[in-house]
């Protein structure tokens, strides 16, 4: 059911590991593009259209009301569950922002620090205007996606935050995900999902006031749509199809190694699980016990499709060798089922969410851990981060330069002048000399 390798081939499944990339494809990239065009050139009609086309073919208004989200109602312990994840994402979040902005002047929305007379030469830090959050719907439905995107960019205090999402076939939008916009106090939510929600986001209409910066994950229309509007709007990266990869030693549970091995292939045919051992039995355990739970889950056929097309299981000599090919894989999550995680994962480079231990599921890190679990996917946890503050604020640098300060830079900047061919950049300097 599972593709199955042993390194004894190291290199080939080396090999086989670095193709691994961010989907991108022809046939999507123009149907984006005209997408784009059409938002661009047509705004608001170009998106009621298309969430008709695709989405709710009766809906009336691109806009969530506000009674919509005062109004929604769901079970006692889903709301409590809400509560819980949103109280702790938020202050994971804060403590973030806490924690990088120890030793900096100032509070809330404005940080700085500087080297010399205040404000010298330093860095100012603040929050993005606008962010706008997308919230994948399609075949399921995701209030933990507002949470873990919005209010990592409550924490950073961004004012304005916008999100948009697919409505259902009838117009509306779950219950579940209209309590988590009132309970992270999403003030702007649109109906509108896929590709036109970022270009709306991006570009704006005459509803859609465009943001600043975009975060959250999506299919690959989204990614597509991020792709072509870099420039346009500041954008958090690739979060694709879902992973794991479990890295499991002799000692691991096969039920516990086996249950978050499925956890991830559950969303959706294309998302994929790596399972790396340190022995050809205890794969097999792990297996078997995949295929037992397997049987009979509600989404079985996407799972096993998912098991059969994207995933895959490999045997490592040791430890070290499995590292390396975690490293290689770049796992979105990273399960350490192994005897002494901690120092296993001194020995990991990339992967986007690291879970420690037994007692650590991986739908933890989903729902409810404080961490968001919008994450680099398809490889791109070897140079991105989780969604995160530093997402929704950016850097100025600051400079003011007493007389005396600058009087030893002047050969310098004169001197770049000469060497870059531009006089008139040294001529600056040059008229400021005592
Ligand atoms: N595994 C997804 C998050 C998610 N799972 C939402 C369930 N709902 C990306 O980390
Ligand atoms: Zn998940």
């Amino acid at each position: 059911m599972i593709r199955i390798l042993d390194t004894t081939t190291h290199d080939d499944v080396l090999q086989i590991l670095r193709q691994r990339s961010v989907h991108r494809d022809d046939q999507t990239e123009s149907v984006v593009k005209q997408i784009i065009a059409d938002v661009r050139q047509r705004g608001d009609a170009a998106l009621l259209e298309n969430a008709r086309r695709f989405d709710a073919q009766g809906l009336e208004s691109l806009v969530v009301s506000e009674e919509e989200i005062a109004s929604a109602v769901v079970p006692a312990h889903h709301e409590l569950a809400i509560r819980t994840a949103y109280e702790r994402v938020l202050g994971f979040h804060q403590t973030q922002l806490a924690r990088i902005t120890e030793g900096w002047i100032g509070s809330k929305n404005q940080f700085r620090w500087s080297k010399g007379d205040d404000p010298g030469i330093g860095q100012r830090l603040l929050p993005v205007s606008s962010a706008g959050v997308y919230v994948p719907g399609g075949n399921a439905t995701y209030p933990s996606s507002v949470i873990m995107n919005a209010a990592p960019g409550f924490a950073a205090n961004v004012s304005d935050i916008a999100v948009t999402t697919p409505a259902r076939a009838d117009g509306t939008l779950a219950d579940s995900v209209l309590l988590a916009l009132r309970t992270v106090g999403v003030k702007r939510a649109y109906k509108i999902g896929g590709a036109a929600a970022i270009a709306a986001l991006a570009l704006g209409t005459e509803t859609i006031k465009r943001v600043d910066k975009i975060v959250g994950p999506g299919n690959r229309f989204v990614n597509e749509a991020k792709h072509q509007l870099w420039g346009q709007v500041g954008l958090d990266g690739y979060a694709g199809p879902s992973e794991v990869c479990v890295l499991a030693d002799d000692a691991a549970d096969p039920r516990f190694a086996a249950a978050d091995l499925l956890t991830q292939i559950e969303h959706a045919p294309d998302n994929a699980g790596f399972l790396v051992t340190l022995s050809r039995a205890k794969l097999d355990q792990i297996l078997q016990e995949a295929e037992a739970q397997l049987k009979g889950a509600p989404r079985e056929a996407t799972m096993r499709q998912a098991l059969r097309e994207q995933s895959l299981a490999i045997v490592a000599r040791d430890l070290t060798e499995a590292l390396d090919l975690v490293n290689e894989i770049a796992p979105e999550h990273l399960t350490l089922a192994v005897k002494d995680p901690a120092a296993a994962m001194e020995g990991v480079q990339n992967a986007g969410c690291i879970l420690l231990g037994e007692q650590t599921p991986e739908s933890a890190g989903d729902f409810c851990l404080g961490a968001s679990h919008t994450l680099p996917t398809s490889g791109a946890a070897r140079w991105q981060s989780p969604v995160n503050v530093l997402d929704f604020l950016k850097l100025q640098s600051v400079a003011r330069l007493s007389s005396e300060a600058l009087q030893p830079l002047i050969p310098v900047i004169e001197a770049f002048g000469e060497m870059e061919g531009f006089p008139t950049h040294g001529f600056g300097a040059s008229i400021r000399r005592t």
